[in-house]
């Protein structure tokens, strides 16, 4: 079916996975404490994986700890060549992987391949960034004095990932943490370890090519209580974290307290503010990937929708007439385009926002179902709700992961949709549709969109990995991927140097003895 187990065997996922990688060495594979892991699309057992100890997790730090002593000083442009093959094998594997991360974690199979193009993509930019990890030069105020500033490798890199993007974000952080001569340990979601396995496969056989160490890139499969070590540890000076606001604020706390740096990507509340001066064409179409895409399980998802009253109704209609219509079933059949929730947990999620947004007022006007019957026997698989609402309605202000859209009406200026997107907890995405543009350039200034990333006449989800990706608030002020992001992954240093024969002191102090 689907050849799945084709798909396993290529990848080497065993029946019964080890806990943990160093890179060249699996380990704990005899670990008593186990996880079944089994396909939302299908609830068919996948394999297994052991769950790490505590002692498998000091081990993969003291090996991190070694190989980051010999890693910092290989040349950024030849740690760029590493990286390099690894994209180059990740080309090779794209199918395989594509269709694990799709059966793994339930995204259609489209998606899956997509996400794949994220890791080969950043793999590319990183390889162009190894060679332009720039500082500035000053202009010191003193007589033959000469002062720059430089970055340094910084060490280990603690990266949490989350079950929705399984690998395309850790190798957002692994890529570059590994340019700047940094080595990390990544702690994926417990729901979707598998796909890490395989790719760690891969990374394993570039090393061993290599003949670098152990210890460069670590995988360690274990459950929140791995993620608190990281976040408590000292000798990880920087953890990236992406999942829930709860989760976040926990790590970012702790990391905190130590005076670490934590690089958080944590929930959005997403909205698209159509105004009367919208390509309502294009315009639903971004809608409905931003809400059904991923089944709503993206951070970028689009989770409101708020709309110009002058549109509102014509808006209602064509939503209404596409979302019965929505092909819901197996992720790697073609022409599905929504697969199923990640577990009955987030289904339960999903019906409960249903029921607590009506009971505020709210009103669904299509889907909410959990679908049963054949090839939804699973009860992972749901019909997206639409709901028309209120901003303010406290289940509106909560991100639920999960495919619910919220119509929200405006009347008047810009300004008020502007007020109602920015009047949440959240801010990862935001979009406008309107080719006003004064309305446009409105949303982009200063008292616009309060978000990480704004968009005009593009959705809220699919960006591009050579942007800067993260959010303001509860968001978490991280910013991952392309830009100038990689500069959280190095140590900062300023170097004045004097090749005069004097000692002149800085603001013309006088300090003669
Ligand atoms: C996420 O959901 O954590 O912009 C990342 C997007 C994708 C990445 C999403 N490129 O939707």
């Amino acid at each position: 079916h689907h050849g799945i187990r084709q798909v396993l065997r290529q990848l080497g996922i065993q029946d019964h996975n080890p806990a943990f990688s160093t890179g060249l060495q699996w380990g704990g594979e005899g670990n008593t404490n186990t996880r079944t892991i089994s396909s939302p699309t299908d609830g068919k057992r996948i394999a297994t994986v052991a769950l790490a100890t505590a002692d498998d997790y000091e081990q993969v730090v003291r090996k991190a700890e070694e190989a980051f002593k010999t890693w910092r000083l290989v040349p950024a442009p030849k740690r760029g060549e590493i990286v390099r093959q690894i994209g180059n094998k990740l080309r090779e594997y794209k199918d395989d992987l594509g269709k694990l991360v799709s059966y793994e974690m339930g995204k259609i199979l489209q998606e899956g391949l997509g996400e794949v193009q994220e890791m080969i993509d950043i793999c590319d930019f990183a390889v162009g960034l190894s060679r332009q990890l720039h500082g500035l030069t000053m202009h010191s105020e003193r007589p033959a004095h000469r002062m720059y500033e430089q970055y340094h490798p910084l060490g280990l890199v603690g990266i949490i990932s989350a079950f929705n993007f399984p690998v395309a974000v850790w190798s957002w952080n692994a890529m570059l943490a590994a340019v700047c001569g940094d080595v990390s340990i990544w702690k994926p979601s417990e729901k979707t370890p598998l796909v890490a396995v395989a790719v760690q496969h891969i990374i394993k056989d570039v090393l061993a090519e290599n003949e670098l160490p152990e210890g460069i890139f670590n995988v360690i499969i274990g459950d929140a209580e791995i993620g608190a070590k990281m976040a408590a540890d000292m000798r990880v000076p920087l953890v990236s974290a992406t999942g829930s606001t709860r989760m976040g604020k926990k790590v970012g706390e702790v990391v905190g307290a130590r005076l670490g740096k934590a690089l958080l990507e944590l929930g959005g509340n997403n909205a698209i503010i159509l105004t009367e001066h919208a390509d309502l064409d294009i315009a639903i179409r971004a809608v409905l990937f931003g809400a059904v895409g991923t089944a709503g399980q993206r951070c970028t998802t689009t989770r409101r929708l708020i709309i110009h009253d002058s549109i509102y109704d014509d808006v209602k209609q064509r939503l209404l007439a596409a979302y019965p219509k929505l092909p819901i079933g197996h992720p790697l059949q073609d022409g599905n385009l929504v697969g199923p929730l990640i577990d009955t947990d987030a289904v339960q999620s999903f019906t409960k926002a249903l029921e607590a947004v009506q009971a505020e007022g709210g009103t669904l006007l299509t889907g909410g179902q959990v679908l049963s019957g054949a090839g939804y026997e699973t009860g992972t698989y749901v019909q997206p709700a639409l709901v028309e609402a209120k901003n303010e309605y406290h289940t509106v202000q909560e991100e639920t992961f999960a495919p619910i859209l919220y119509l929200i009406k405006y009347s008047g200026a810009v300004e008020n949709a502007i007020d109602l997107q920015n009047g949440v907890r959240q801010g990862l995405s935001s979009s406008i549709f309107t080719l006003n543009m004064r309305e446009a350039e409105a949303f982009l200034s200063a008292t616009g969109s309060d978000c990480g990333i704004a968009n005009v006449n593009i959705g809220t989800s699919g960006a591009e990995i050579g942007g800067a990706f993260g959010g303001e608030k509860e968001t978490g002020g991280g910013r991952e991927s392309g830009s100038d992001a990689w500069k959280i992954y190095m140590r900062r240093q300023t170097n004045t140097i004097n090749y005069s024969t004097q000692l002149p002191l800085a603001q013309g102090i006088k300090f003669d003895i």
